[in-house]
């Protein structure tokens, strides 16, 4: 007997390959919503620290792709974690933690939460998770203070960015708009 997840999740990886268009990049591997497939999955898959560095892993709610574009992103922002160089037990315990706290559904405004991402890009390792509205203050805070909490980040190591300031940024700093 399996046990049901509250939502069916889909995994993509980002390879990095300069020939193609950013969107080309994402690939679709498979979607779960059993707690017994999430684990054969993750049990088959290489962890972040050991994918190349330029990729990504996304999870988001089957449905949303897991770009700024998507209309259930589009209004949305990101809680990231900036992970320096970090060490590869730590980088992948975090975004083990992540997958973990999407899939239990942790938080109150569960309905907010869209996906997570990890950027692998060596120096500038980052986990995000994205919810919808990036307006709705009340839901982006108590995502960022239970993250802060359930992942034990020192204060501070959490900012939140819409999704329209990354979009149209310009250098490299986004602005925080919310910070736990
Ligand atoms: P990144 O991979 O999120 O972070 O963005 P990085 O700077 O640490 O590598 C790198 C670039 O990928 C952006 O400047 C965009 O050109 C492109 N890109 C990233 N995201 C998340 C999107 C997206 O959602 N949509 C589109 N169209 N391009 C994106």
């Amino acid at each position: 007997l399996k046990h049901p997840l509250e939502n069916t999740w889909t995994l993509w990886y980002l390879e990095n390959d300069r020939t193609k268009s950013w969107e080309d990049m994402q690939n679709e591997i498979t979607s779960f919503d059993m707690v017994e497939d999430f684990w054969s999955l993750y049990n088959h898959i290489k962890p972040p620290s050991e994918i190349r560095i330029g990729s990504d892993y996304s999870l988001f709610k089957k449905g949303i792709q897991p770009m700024w574009e998507d209309d259930a992103n589009k209004y949305g922002g990101r809680w990231v974690i900036n992970m320096g160089r970090g060490s590869k037990l730590e980088l992948d315990k975090l975004w083990l933690d992540v997958l973990l706290i999407l899939i239990g559904e942790a938080f109150e405004h569960t309905e907010e939460v869209c996906g997570a991402v990890i950027n692998l890009r060596g120096k500038s390792n980052k986990i995000s998770i994205w919810t919808a509205n990036g307006h709705n203050e009340l839901a982006v805070m108590e995502i960022g203070l239970k993250l802060r909490d359930l992942l034990v980040l020192p204060p501070h190591q959490l900012q939140y960015q819409l999704h329209k300031d990354s979009m149209s940024k310009q250098g490299s700093v986004v602005k925080a708009v919310y910070c736990v």
